[in-house]
């Protein structure tokens, strides 16, 4: 970054204040930019740290700064195909996003992980190995698990280690963005109505390995065909993880034990149910992706295997909440896509009700309804995309009469409360963002939590 550079950032949430945070520090010339009419200018200066002498601007972009502009650093939930980004770009600005942006600072090793699903389970497990071996202050956890790469990449040295939880969107826009170990959990549709395409999606995950080359690490999910397909292609040195298939080289689930198999010889690591707190098949891949990690980053096994032990549920990722009239409540508030609510489902070993729908993504229902296995009894929908799901699930043979509607999640929760019975589950998974209702999923998992312990 050049001093005097002109730079617009695009977003004033938590990544465009780091972002313009950072740049200042940078000794670049910042435009800090938010399309959002109805925010006060005044209001994101006082976002902004001390001193800091950014020019902010809501609203239309004043011609002026559209063609000074030099370089833009994108916030993630800014789409680098709308009109503004495009002319931008026409007009010869550098377009780059806040995890390159961060990464321009970062003076240690990364280890970067992506996914669909399990991305914060395994970026917080990572981030306590990581912090079990090298120490409490020499490990920053960043990026898409809500904690800004922009925000932490200055106190980074070369003994430091970054874990980033990185999105799709973050990846559309890495440039010199180098982990020296990379993850890609596994890769099915989500955020159709941002990438357009399956292949963009995937395309946008594999950014991850981008720079990397033979000398670095990238963990693969071989049961996912995407991500198994990617292994042939990856620039880095490629570790595999299975739940499904035995392997000659990687990790992989034989009966209840994780192993690890070379050339063929494999040996016992842990027991999925004696040596983990987290339920479900997915939380067994999470794991496995987060022992070759921690291996790939150099964290002896032994100290690996002693953090997963005492390791909890992450937050709003099928959490178990409270057990009310003989009924057990978990929110799995971060089942925005079909895929993970898959996950949530498949993890109940009961008759459930469960509660679903929210913003639209675009995003089809049906095998998260396939999965339903005869174990959901009532669906209790909300949000923008309930209609799409009770007609899919009544496309797919649920009775009708145990569809119900709901207009807030306090009529939601009563709802299901007079639904179950003793010895039922009731389920938050929505299969959905929470967009539109909530600013994200984590507001939304906490009035739930409200709602159940109130009950
Ligand atoms: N905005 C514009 N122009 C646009 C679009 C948005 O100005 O065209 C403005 C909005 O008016 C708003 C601001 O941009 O004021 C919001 O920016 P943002 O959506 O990038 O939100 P941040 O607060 O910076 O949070 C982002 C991630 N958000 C998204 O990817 C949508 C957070 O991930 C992430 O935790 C944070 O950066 C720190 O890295 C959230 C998320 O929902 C949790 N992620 C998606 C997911 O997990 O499925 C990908």
């Amino acid at each position: 970054m050049r001093t005097g550079e002109k730079c617009l950032v695009i977003g004033s949430g938590v990544s465009g204040i780091g972002s313009t945070g950072l740049l200042e520090h940078m000794g670049a010339e910042v435009v800090l930019y938010d399309s959002d009419d109805r925010l006060d200018v005044n209001a994101l200066r006082a976002k902004l740290p001390a001193g800091s002498r950014a020019r902010c601007v809501t609203g239309a972009l004043p011609e002026e700064i559209i063609k000074n502009t030099e370089t833009v650093v994108l916030s993630p939930g800014v789409p680098t195909d709308i009109p503004l980004v495009n002319e931008l770009r026409e007009r010869g600005a550098k377009i780059i996003g806040e995890i390159e942006l961060g990464f321009q600072e970062e003076k240690g090793r990364v280890a970067a992980i992506t996914g669909t699903n399990g991305k914060t389970t395994t970026t917080t497990l990572v981030g306590e190995i990581m912090r079990a071996h090298f120490g409490e202050e020499k490990v920053f956890v960043v990026g898409n698990i809500g904690n800004p790469y922009t925000s932490e990449c200055l106190k980074t040295a070369s003994d430091t280690v970054t874990v980033g939880e990185i999105s799709s969107f973050q990846l559309e826009t890495v440039m010199d963005f180098h982990p020296r170990v990379s993850a890609i959990l596994n890769i099915t549709p989500d955020h159709l109505n941002r990438h357009h395409t399956m292949e963009a999606y995937a395309a946008a995950k594999e950014n991850v390995a981008l720079n990397q080359s033979g000398d670095d690490i990238c963990v693969l999910n071989y049961d996912n065909a995407y991500t198994r397909d990617f292994g042939g292609r990856c620039p880095a040195r490629t570790v595999f993880f299975s739940s499904a298939a035995e392997l000659e080289n990687g990790y992989y689930l034989r009966g209840d034990k994780i192993v690890k198999s070379e050339n063929g010889k494999a040996r016992e690591l842990m027991d999925i149910h004696r040596d983990m707190k987290l339920v479900g098949m997915c939380n067994v891949e999470n794991v496995m992706a987060a022992i070759a990690i921690a291996e790939g980053m150099g964290v002896p096994i032994e100290t690996v295997l002693r953090v997963i032990r005492g390791f909890h549920a992450v937050e709003h990722r099928i959490e178990f909440v409270a057990s009310k009239g003989g009924v057990d409540y978990y929110n799995d508030s971060k089942g925005t896509n079909p895929d993970a609510a898959i996950q949530g489902i498949k993890a109940m070993d009961r008759p459930t009700v469960l509660i679903g729908g929210g913003y639209d993504k675009g995003s089809e229902f049906d095998e998260w309804i396939d999965s339903f296995d005869g174990k959901v009894q009532y669906l209790v929908l909300i949000g923008q995309t309930r209609e799409k799901i009770a007609e899919c699930a009544k496309r797919h043979g649920f009775d009708e009469s145990r569809i119900y509607f709901a207009d807030t999640y306090e009529e939601c929760l009563k709802r299901c409360s007079e639904l179950a019975r003793s010895g039922d589950a009731v389920l938050l998974s929505p299969a959905c963002a929470s967009w539109g209702m909530f600013p994200n999923y984590e507001v939304r998992g906490e009035l739930f939590k409200s709602y159940v312990r109130g009950l």
